[in-house]
């Protein structure tokens, strides 16, 4: 870890890089405090994916420098080409999109040529590519509902803990990819039952990325920026909270008051690989910041095909038309 010291000089160099760049930094709820304290800072963006794309969008910077992991830089070079967009890392990557090749899910597809496909954000742009829709976590129960009630047929990828609990909410006719997030899916329904009766008057908030016996005992269901307002609004004046602990930042700062507590990865005798922190979102720091705003270029600079962003802007655009 950086010395105080340290982390003031390198917030002092990125605050002067960001200018002379026209560069805004946009950051994910699960990076470091610092580098969400900076990107508020900075007029930039903290915010869960939805938002991290439509921000990027709609901004008038030549730079998007992306605090996150590899398919929110992508989503930002798909939906303004002619930015450039820069990553503190290009290794942080997410476990859906790594277990969700384009072509294995293209021939997915390829046999089910009767449904709709809807992709989570967290996939890669090829994937994007051969997708009707594209939907994050925080509108896609709303989305498929949509698509039910036009009676169509569901292919859902990549995540199986999120897809069951929108097909158990809706009970649209899904079938699914079997990807899973390594952070959310090691959250532990028998240890979380045990620390609710340790903390009998904690809420219980939790992301539907997790297993579905954890989403079952939960006060709140919902995508980071839900739980946020869950934090808020609920009375508690705990809780326990299922989702990457970065949060804590935002839910600490939102309702200053209230207590926030990990909910366990433990427990079942299972050790644990990801205790509530993503390690891809970990690999961005303050000096990978300044590192990418100085050198840029193949260490930091986001790429995508033209045609196939072409292609993936479509279901992009259908996401942020629906969540409009
Ligand atoms: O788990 C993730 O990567 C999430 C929740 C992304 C997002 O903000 O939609
Ligand atoms: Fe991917 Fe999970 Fe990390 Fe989110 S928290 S980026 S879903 S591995």
């Amino acid at each position: 870890p950086l010395s105080d010291a340290d982390k003031a000089q390198y917030i002092a160099r990125i605050k002067t890089l960001l200018q002379e760049k026209n560069a805004v930094l946009v950051a994910h709820y699960y990076t470091d405090a610092d580098i969400q304290a900076l990107a508020e800072a900075t007029g930039g963006c903290v915010s869960d994916s939805l938002e991290m794309a439509r921000f990027g969008a709609q901004h008038d910077a030549d730079t998007l420098i992306v605090a996150g992991v590899k398919f929110m830089g992508e989503t930002a070079k798909i939906l303004t080409p002619e930015k450039t967009v820069l990553m503190p890392t290009l290794d942080a990557t997410c476990s859906l999109d790594l277990g969700c090749p384009a072509d294995k899910f293209s021939a997915f597809c390829d046999a089910h040529p009767d449904r709709t496909v809807v992709v989570y954000a967290n996939t890669s742009a090829a994937v994007k590519a051969r997708a009707d829709y594209v939907v994050t976590s925080s509108m896609a129960l709303e989305l498929v509902e949509h698509l039910d009630s036009q009676g169509k047929k569901i292919l859902w990828g990549p995540d199986k803990h999120l897809g069951s609990y929108i097909a158990k909410q809706t009970g649209a006719d899904m079938i699914m990819w079997q990807g899973a997030c390594v952070v959310h899916d090691e959250f532990k329904a028998k240890a979380l039952v045990q620390l609710k009766q340790q903390y009998p008057d904690a809420a219980v908030l939790v992301h539907p990325e997790s297993p579905q016996n954890v989403v079952e005992l939960a006060d709140a269901v919902g995508s980071t920026s839900q739980l946020i307002k869950a934090s808020q609004t609920l009375p508690n004046d705990t809780f326990i909270v299922a989702t990457d602990k970065g949060i804590f930042y935002k839910m600490q700062q939102l309702a200053p008051g209230k207590t926030f507590i990990e909910a366990p990865t433990g427990g079942n005798g299972a050790t644990c690989r990801s205790c509530a922190h993503c390690p891809w979102m970990a690999m961005n720091g303050l000096a990978a910041i300044e590192n990418a705003l100085t050198t840029g270029g193949v260490a930091h600079e986001i790429h995508v095909d033209p045609d196939l962003g072409k292609q993936a802007m479509i279901p992009l655009n259908r996401m942020l038309d629906f969540a409009k």
